[in-house]
C-alpha cells in the first residue's frame, strides 16, 4: 500500500465520499488511489474556486465534509475566497494540497510557495505530513478538525504519496458532545422573565427546522420577538415553519430595527455589526445599554441550546398554530422583469423541498419575505460576502442531495467569477437551475458610490461598474447546459416551470 492509497481509505472510512478536484502531478498518486481503493466520488472542477465553494455547499447540506484536491500553493490560493465564505459558514470542509517532494522542496521549484501560510489564513487546522506512515493519522485528524465545523488543510508531500508503508486502520474520533453553558441559559431565563423587551437571534445551525421550532416555543412563553443573522448558512424557510426575518445588510435599516430590544440573546449568531465601517454609522449595531447574553459558544450546538432554554422557561412542548405560516401561492407577476417580480414567480413556482442558494446581491431584497409561506426550502447565503460562490455552491448541495432541485439564484457579475461550476453542472448531470439576473452592472457599487456622494457616476467610475456584452445563454450552451433568456415574467415563470420538470442543469437568463 501506498501513502495515498492510506490517505484516501482513512477518508474514505470517516465517510468522506466525495472529492472536488483540480489536479496537478504533485497530486496524481492521491488520483491513482481513488481508483485503487474505491469509494470516492471524483468531481472535476475547472477552477479551485469551484471546488471550495461545492465543498461548502456539500458540507451545508450533510454537515459532513467533503474532501477538495487542490495543486500546490497556487491552487490553494486559487480556492481561498471560497473557503473564506466556508469558514463563515461554519463548514467542515477538508483540503488536501499536494506539496513537492521533501527532499526537492529546498531547490525552490517554480511552482514552490508558502503553502502553509496560505492555509493558515482561513483553515481552523492545517498540517504538513510528515512521513507516508503518518498519513492514516494524519487524515483522521484532518477529518476530525473538519467536523468541528472548520476547513482543514493537508498538505502532502508527493513523495510520501508514493512511498510503500503498511496498512492501517486509524479511526475519526467522534465529536465529542460539548456540555451547554447553564449559566447562560439561566441568565437567559432571567432576562427573558424579566418582562424587558427581548429579542433572540439565531444563527448557524440554529436556522434548521429544529432550532426554529424550538425558539417558537420560547417566544410564545416569554414574548420575545425572532431574528436571523443576515446571512444564514442553511436556513429552512417556507410554510409550516415560523415567519423569521433577518437582520437587514444595510447598517441604518439594522440599526432601526434593533434599536427597540433591551435585551439580546444569541444563539448560534455573533453580534451584529455593520458590513462596512461607514463615516457616521457605528460599527456596532447594538448600542451599549442594550444586555447581550450568548446562550451557546458553539455553532453545533445551537437547537440543543435553544431547547434547553425553552423548558428552563416551562415553554409549551409544541408550537401552536398562529405561529407556523400558513401555504401562500402568489399571484404570478405579469410584464417586463424586475427583482421583485423575479423573487415573486419563484416563491410561487419553487418546488417542494428545492435548495435554493441565493446571490443575487439587488434583485433578491424581497425573496425572504415573500417566501415565508412558500413550500418549504433550504436558503443557503452568502455567508462571508465574498462574491463567487453561489454557482459552485449548488454544485455541492446537488451533488449532496441529488433528489432535490437547486435552484441557484444568481447575480451576472458573481455570477462570473466562477462560471466554470456550470461546466461541472452539465458534467455531472446536476439538477441546478440557474437563474442570472442579468442587469449587465454591478449595480450595488453604484449604490456604495453613491454613499459618496455620486449619484451620476464619472466616466471611470461607469467603466469600473458597468457589465455590457455578456451573453449568459451562449456562455451556458458553450458550457454544456441548455440555456434560454427571458424579458418578461410570463416567459420567466414557463421557462422555470419547464426547468423543473426536466431533470439536469438548466440556465435562464433573465434580462432586466
Ligand atoms: C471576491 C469579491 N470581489 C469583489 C467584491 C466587491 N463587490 C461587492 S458587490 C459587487 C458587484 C456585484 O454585482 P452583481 O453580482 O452583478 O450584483 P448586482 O449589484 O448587479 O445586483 C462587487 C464587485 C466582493 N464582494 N467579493
Ligand atoms: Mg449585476
Amino acid at each position: 500500500m501506498k501513502g495515498a492509497d492510506l490517505l484516501v481509505k482513512t477518508a474514505v472510512k470517516a465517510g468522506v465520499k466525495v472529492c472536488f478536484a483540480n489536479p496537478g502531478t504533485t497530486e496524481m498518486p492521491i488520483v491513482k488511489a481513488m481508483d485503487t481503493v474505491g469509494g470516492m466520488k471524483p468531481v472535476l472542477c475547472l477552477f479551485e474556486g469551484v471546488c471550495t465553494g461545492a465543498a461548502d455547499g456539500y458540507a451545508r447540506m450533510l454537515k459532513k465534509p467533503a474532501m477538495t484536491l487542490l495543486h500546490l500553493g497556487p491552487g490553494l490560493a486559487n480556492g481561498l475566497a471560497n473557503l473564506h465564505n466556508a469558514r463563515r459558514a461554519h463548514s467542515p470542509v477538508l483540503n488536501i494540497v499536494g506539496e513537492h517532494s521533501s527532499w526537492h522542496r529546498q531547490y525552490d521549484p517554480p511552482l514552490a510557495t508558502d503553502i502553509e501560510a496560505l492555509a493558515g489564513t482561513l483553515s481552523g487546522w492545517r498540517r504538513t505530513c510528515l512521513s507516508a506512515q503518518g498519513l492514516a493519522r494524519d487524515t483522521a485528524d484532518a477529518v476530525a478538525a473538519a467536523m468541528k465545523g472548520q476547513v482543514s488543510t493537508m498538505i502532502v508531500p508527493f513523495d510520501y504519496q508514493l512511498t510503500a508503508c503498511e496498512d492501517q486502520d486509524v479511526l475519526v474520533p467522534s465529536l465529542q458532545q460539548e456540555s451547554l453553558d447553564e449559566q447562560s441559559i439561566e441568565a437567559a431565563v432571567q432576562a427573558l422573565r424579566s418582562g424587558k423587551k427581548a429579542v433572540l437571534i439565531l444563527g448557524s445551525s440554529g436556522l434548521e427546522r429544529e432550532g426554529q421550532m424550538a425558539a417558537a416555543r420560547i417566544k410564545v412563553k416569554a414574548d420575545c420577538d425572532l431574528l436571523a443573522e443576515t446571512f444564514p448558512a442553511h436556513m429552512h424557510r417556507g410554510a409550516g415553519l415560523p415567519d423569521i426575518g433577518r437582520i437587514p445588510y444595510l447598517p441604518e435599516m439594522a440599526l432601526d430595527l434593533l434599536a427597540p430590544y433591551e435585551v439580546v440573546i444569541f444563539a448560534g449568531a455573533r453580534e451584529p455589526v455593520s458590513f462596512f465601517g461607514y463615516e457616521g454609522v457605528p460599527g456596532e449595531l447594538l448600542r451599549e445599554h442594550q444586555e447581550r447574553i450568548h446562550i451557546t459558544s458553539s455553532h453545533l450546538e445551537v437547537p440543543e441550546a435553544l431547547m434547553c432554554l425553552a423548558q428552563e422557561l416551562g415553554a409549551p412542548e409544541t408550537v401552536p398554530d398562529y405561529l407556523l405560516t400558513k401555504p401562500v401561492r402568489h399571484d404570478l407577476p405579469t410584464g417586463e422583469l424586475s427583482g421583485d417580480k423575479i423573487c415573486a414567480v419563484l416563491a410561487a413556482l419553487q418546488p417542494e423541498g428545492a435548495i435554493v442558494v441565493e446571490e443575487a446581491i439587488t434583485n433578491s431584497l424581497m425573496y425572504h419575505p415573500l417566501t415565508s409561506g412558500a413550500a418549504g426550502f433550504s436558503l443557503l447565503t452568502l455567508t462571508g460576502g465574498s462574491l463567487g460562490q453561489g454557482l459552485p455552491c449548488a454544485v455541492g448541495a446537488a451533488v449532496a442531495c441529488p433528489d432535490r432541485h437547486v435552484i441557484s439564484f444568481e447575480a451576472d457579475g458573481s455570477g462570473m467569477y466562477t462560471l466554470q461550476a456550470l461546466w461541472t453542472q452539465a458534467r455531472e448531470g446536476l439538477n441546478v437551475t440557474t437563474l442570472i439576473c442579468s442587469n449587465h452592472s454591478y449595480d450595488i457599487l453604484k449604490l456604495e458610490l453613491s454613499r459618496l456622494g455620486t449619484f451620476e457616476p464619472g466616466q471611470s467610475a461607469q467603466r469600473l461598474t458597468d457589465l455590457k456584452g455578456i451573453d449568459w445563454v451562449k456562455l451556458g450552451e458553450g458550457l454544456g447546459i441548455p440555456s434560454t433568456a427571458v424579458i418578461t415574467a410570463e416567459e420567466l415563470a414557463d421557462a422555470f416551470k419547464r426547468a423543473m420538470e426536466e431533470d439536469g442543469p438548466h440556465l435562464i437568463e433573465m434580462m432586466l
